[in-house]
């Protein structure tokens, strides 16, 4: 008698106590969050350039919304579902999470450009977020599977987050002093009876530049938050990287009469035969 009493008073307690009812969050497989993170980072990223780029060249809001909003709508969708839903939504998530990998692949070459942080930190968001993403998700569809739930989150799950948003300040904090103390600027009297070229919103402007007899000089600066850099193949310049916010000199000496195509190499199809009009590049007329 006394047992079914304490009993029923046990009953009670769990239902009025909500610590005793297990939350709804803790029945997430462990390793979800980290599938989550891995999706806020990609969305945040994007959001992020996409904000980075209409603040120094509002021309192109539309044109990288169209690429950006999508991306971060549907990162933010899956990790929601993911958040919210069974192993379904994770797998779903795995797959966005690949989808987006290959959506941007591009950015994976950015990670070589330490030197500018807006590009560096494009990659890695991306990539980082990429890797959380998959990696996450397939081992929170194991976990579920062995049913291993969040409030278990092992140690390795904390210290991967904590390792994670650690290096990720770490690597952004040093980009962006390379960034700018790598700034270089060009001396006053260096440019008296130079030709000014800007690249701004992925454009040289001029987009035609002259240049009377074989000699002269270029004084380019880049006023975009990306990398950039300038080749004249035809003239065996070589590729001059011009970080963001720098102003470099580009010597030409002997240059025959003529027309040539001025590229930034890293914004541009080079395998084509001629420049598209997705390529950043500029023509350079010699008389
Ligand atoms: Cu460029």
């Amino acid at each position: 008698m006394r047992d079914a009493r304490s009993q029923r008073a046990d009953t009670a307690t769990a239902i009025r106590d909500p610590s005793a009812e297990p939350a709804r969050g803790s029945r997430r497989p462990a390793y979800t969050r980290l599938q989550v993170l891995g999706l806020l980072l990609i969305a945040g990223t994007g959001l992020a350039v996409t904000a980075a780029i209409i603040m120094t060249e509002p021309r192109l809001a539309g044109e990288v919304l169209v690429f950006f909003g999508p991306v971060a709508a549907v990162t933010l969708l899956a990790a929601w579902l993911a958040w919210r839903y069974g192993a379904w939504a994770r797998a779903v998530a795995v797959i966005v999470g690949a989808a987006a990998a290959v959506l941007l692949s591009w950015t994976a070459t950015a990670l070589s450009h330490p030197q500018s942080v807006v590009d560096f930190g494009l990659g890695l968001g991306v990539a980082t977020g990429v890797v959380l993403t998959v990696g996450g998700g397939i081992a929170a569809l194991v976990a579920g599977r062995r049913g291993r739930v969040a409030t278990e989150r092992t140690s390795v799950e904390r210290r991967l987050t904590r390792g994670v948003a650690v290096a990720l300040g770490v690597a952004l904090a040093a980009s962006a002093v390379l960034t700018l103390a790598g700034r270089s600027t060009v001396d006053p009297a260096e440019t008296a009876g130079a030709i000014p070229v800007e690249m701004a919103g992925f454009e040289f402007r001029p987009a035609e530049i002259h240049l009377d007899g074989p000699d002269g000089r270029l004084v380019v600066r880049n006023a975009d938050v990306f990398l950039h850099d300038l080749s004249i193949p035809a003239l065996d310049t070589g590729i001059v990287q011009i970080t963001p916010g720098s102003t470099v000199v580009v010597e030409l000496t002997g240059a025959a009469a003529g027309t040539y195509v001025v590229y930034c190499t890293l914004h541009s199809d080079l395998s084509a035969d001629q420049p598209g009009d997705e390529d950043m590049t500029a023509l350079l007329v010699v008389r």
